[in-house]
């Protein structure tokens, strides 16, 4: 087992790595930003080092500085988190060479992943359904035409390089393809560095369904189950929940047989999210792949009892997986609300000092975050201060709690998307469980710059 592991991010991601590495007795070394210098990462892990100024690209963005750092401090293995680099391949390629352990995948895995139009194709060949679209990037104007005709508008063009909604383009007819395929190419070279873009058969208003998985390094596979993520607005999820009322326990097994399949199809070892589209007939398309830990990990935690980290962790140390898919089992239901400093009604950031900060607590709910009374939120990184995540014996009952969690969280100083999500939880299509990815298109005010890209019709 590693003795000191890196971590190579912030916030409440960071202290959830120093709780999983307390348990397994890993020593921790934090890395901090001039901005984090106060930050409770620092204060809780066993060793901190700088690593540059607040900017990202100069600190948690460097594989340099990480790099130094790691070797500096004798880290024998580095976690990254969500976000920063934990989708670098090359930082898993540099930890390689440099004999430091990355905590995620073979970096040919995660180079795979990143390509989504080879991803698309990878998965395909696995068995996994895709939608009809184009057979890797499009070469240009004609081929485009004459895809988008076969599989019927609207389509979809996405950057090879993209994901998370990033460089997307919905056409509704051929007179449009043209100009889209034009600027889609420009943006996700601006974006990216990669023009390459693919185009897909667009589903309205499907839902968003991802599958956990862990995988070791002896060919085990399991499946954690789904998270239905729906509920997101400009591609920043604001609640998750485990299990999806949508799913029936047969579209659930299969879609459990199919990531499992795929996972093992890439020899996939570490934690891994397949994103998949679920459309009004509950038939099920693959997205992509997520190399990483995500953000709303907990949820899927809170109903199979399984702690990810700690298995992310083992198994990238060359154990085997301490369990087997036979003994997985789900507990109830889990809903995660993601607290970021914002305003609510304009979603723009509200960075500052937290003046008061109380926590709820209480049974079946838990707090991931780094905040603390007198805490400075600083401008430069994600909005996101708080993760609150209520297990119930069912929906229901997670609804009441994370109710009644939200109503007793007291924020001060700083303004939270709290309101919204207490809307959220009010609403009856929420409380009946009819989601898509359209549902928060009632809540949205119209954006300053007019572009009503992507806001679907109900
Ligand atoms: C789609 C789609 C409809 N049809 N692809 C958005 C994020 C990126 N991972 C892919 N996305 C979408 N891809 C096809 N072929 C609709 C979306 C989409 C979406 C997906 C998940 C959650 C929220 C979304 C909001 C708008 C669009």
């Amino acid at each position: 087992m590693f003795k000191k592991i890196l971590i190579a991010n912030r916030g409440e991601i960071a202290l959830r790595v120093i709780h999983a590495c307390r348990e397994l007795g890993i020593k921790t070394v934090a890395v901090y930003s001039e901005a984090d210098e106060h930050a409770l990462h620092v204060r809780f892990a066993d060793e901190d080092i700088c690593i540059g100024p607040a900017r990202s690209a100069d600190s948690y963005l460097s594989v340099p500085a990480i790099i130094s750092a790691a070797e500096i401090t004798g880290a024998d293995a580095i976690h990254p988190g969500y976000g920063f680099l934990s989708e670098s391949a090359y930082l898993a390629e540099v930890c390689e060479a440099c004999h430091i352990r990355f905590i995620g995948p073979d970096p040919h895995v995660i180079r795979l992943m990143g390509d989504k139009a080879r991803a698309r194709r990878a998965m395909k060949k696995a068995g996994v359904p895709i939608l009809p679209g184009s057979d890797g990037p499009v070469e240009g104007d004609e081929q485009a035409q004459k895809i988008a005709r076969e599989i019927g508008y609207p389509v979809i063009i996405k950057a090879t390089a993209g994901g998370g909604g990033r460089g997307m383009r919905v056409v509704e007819n051929p007179g449009e393809l043209a100009q889209a395929l034009k600027l889609a190419q420009r943006e996700a070279e601006a974006a990216f560095g990669i023009g390459d873009v693919y185009i897909e058969k667009y589903v309205i208003s499907p839902r968003h369904i991802e599958f956990q998985v862990l995988g070791d390094h002896y060919g085990s596979v399991v499946s954690l189950g789904e998270r239905e993520c729906s509920i997101q607005r400009r591609h920043q999820k604001l609640l998750e929940e485990s299990p999806s009322v949508a799913l029936t326990e047969k579209i659930r097994r299969k879609m459990g047989g199919v990531v499992v399949d795929a996972a093992k199809a890439v020899q996939y070892a570490n934690a891994g999210t397949f994103e998949f589209l679920l459309d009004k007939d509950g038939r099920f398309y693959f997205m992509e792949v997520n190399t990483r830990l995500q953000v709303e990990h907990p949820v899927t935690e809170m109903v199979t009892g399984i702690d990810i980290v700690k298995e992310q962790i083992r198994v990238a140390a060359g154990e085997r997986l301490s369990f087997k898919q036979s003994e997985v089992t789900f507990t109830g239901h889990a809903i995660e609300c993601r607290i970021n400093a914002e305003d609510p009604e304009r979603f723009t950031p509200s960075p500052g000092t937290i003046d008061v900060f109380s926590l709820p607590g209480g049974p079946g709910v838990r707090i991931d975050t780094a905040a603390h009374t007198d805490c400075v939120i600083p401008p430069y990184y994600d909005s996101m201060i708080a993760k609150v995540i209520a297990h119930g014996r069912d929906r229901s009952e997670a609804i009441a709690r994370m109710r009644r969690a939200l109503e007793m969280t007291v924020i001060g100083g700083i303004k939270t998307t709290i309101p919204l999500h207490l809307k959220i939880l009010n609403d009856p299509d929420f409380q009946a469980g009819r989601l898509s990815t359209s549902f928060m298109d009632r809540y949205q005010a119209a954006r300053p710059d007019g572009n009503t890209q992507l806001r679907e019709a109900v």
